[in-house]
């Protein structure tokens, strides 16, 4: 960032732009699709209109803190491609700094990639998740007792209660998503769409997903266990798509935002397999589009209008 940024609370620089995705007013659709590699934002970008079919280039603008924002037309809808990195924090980035140069509804559709905890959701599946929870280490737990701040008994993980996607985003995600697996399901090891299953969010991808580091003191054999105890229909594990859920539930009335998710299932936790690269070469590019085809159905409330935006 060149310039300097005058307000503590919530950095903009002279020109608007918030501090960490670096974008402004008519730099963001109201209708977004996110990822988390920017490599998928990039392959996913060229399914939108040319500069032939808009007269606009599409508008891309890489931030210095890695987020990578795509703007331009889909259909002749507006709407944004976003790259976000990893984790719960990069997703409070940018929704927060979206929702600050943006009005009207905001429509987000996370695509990403998870690790599998049903049999019915092996590697090469798409899942699309109808809430979310999260499971965060807690930190107290590994806190040498002679210093805790809590004198009583404390666990290791923390598991919190489901966070809703949006009803009405996710069926209309999940008839996209069914019309364009169906014809290259079973082929180049690409599965099914499997709807109405939980996320978890972990805080790592390693301590509080239960993977076994043994360089490090996790105590977390029995994570797995204790989230699928509490949330029996959980299907996926990933690092975003439950915060983002949350994040929209919390959103003030005045500024909604609606969110829905959908997973290529990369890492198989049950028969510890992983995603073959030919796999992701076929699905990617189909589910991109699908949840482009989403998006542009969606009903947006007080949509932007075009005076001053980058897709004008
Ligand atoms: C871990 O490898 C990353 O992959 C998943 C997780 O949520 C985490 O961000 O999502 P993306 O493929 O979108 O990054
Ligand atoms: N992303 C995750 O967070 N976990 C996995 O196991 C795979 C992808």
């Amino acid at each position: 960032m060149k310039e300097t940024l005058a307000n503590a609370n919530f950095p903009r620089d002279g020109e608007g732009r918030v501090y960490h995705i670096g974008v402004r007013y008519g730099e963001v659709a109201n209708r977004i699709l996110t990822v988390g590699d920017p490599a998928r934002a990039k392959a996913i970008a060229r399914w939108l209109d040319t500069e032939s079919d808009s007269g606009k280039p599409v508008f891309t603008n890489q931030s210095h803190r890695g987020f990578l924002t795509i703007t331009g037309r889909y259909k002749g809808v507006p709407v944004s491609i976003m790259a976000i990195g990893m984790g719960n924090c990069m997703m409070d980035f940018f929704v927060r700094e979206t929702r600050a140069v943006t009005t009207g509804t905001l429509a987000i559709i996370r695509f990403g990639s998870c690790g599998s905890l049903s049999q019915n959701a092996p590697t090469g599946s798409i899942v699309i998740p109808q809430g979310g929870y999260c499971i965060r280490k807690n930190l107290e737990y590994f806190v040498k007792e002679k210093n805790r701040l809590f004198k009583g008994p404390v666990e290791p993980y923390m598991i919190s209660g489901v966070f809703d996607a949006d009803e009405e985003m996710s069926a209309i995600l999940t008839k996209e998503l069914e019309k364009a697996i169906e014809p290259i399901s079973g082929k180049h090891g690409v599965g099914s769409v499997i709807a109405n299953g939980l996320n978890a969010d972990g805080c790592s991808f390693y301590s509080s997903q239960g993977r076994k580091d043994p360089a490090f003191w996790d105590d977390n054999d029995s994570v797995i266990q204790e989230a699928l105890s509490a949330h029996p229909e959980t299907v996926s594990l990933e690092m975003e798509t439950s915060m983002l859920f949350h994040l929209a539930e919390c959103a003030r009335e005045q500024n909604p935002i609606k969110a829905a998710g959908c997973m290529q299932v990369f890492a198989d936790r049950i028969g510890n397999g992983f995603i073959h690269p030919d796999t992701v070469a076929v699905l990617e590019p189909a589910v991109g589009k699908a949840v482009l085809e989403a998006l542009i159905q969606v009903q947006v409330d007080n949509e932007m209008s075009e005076e001053g935006t980058v897709w004008q």
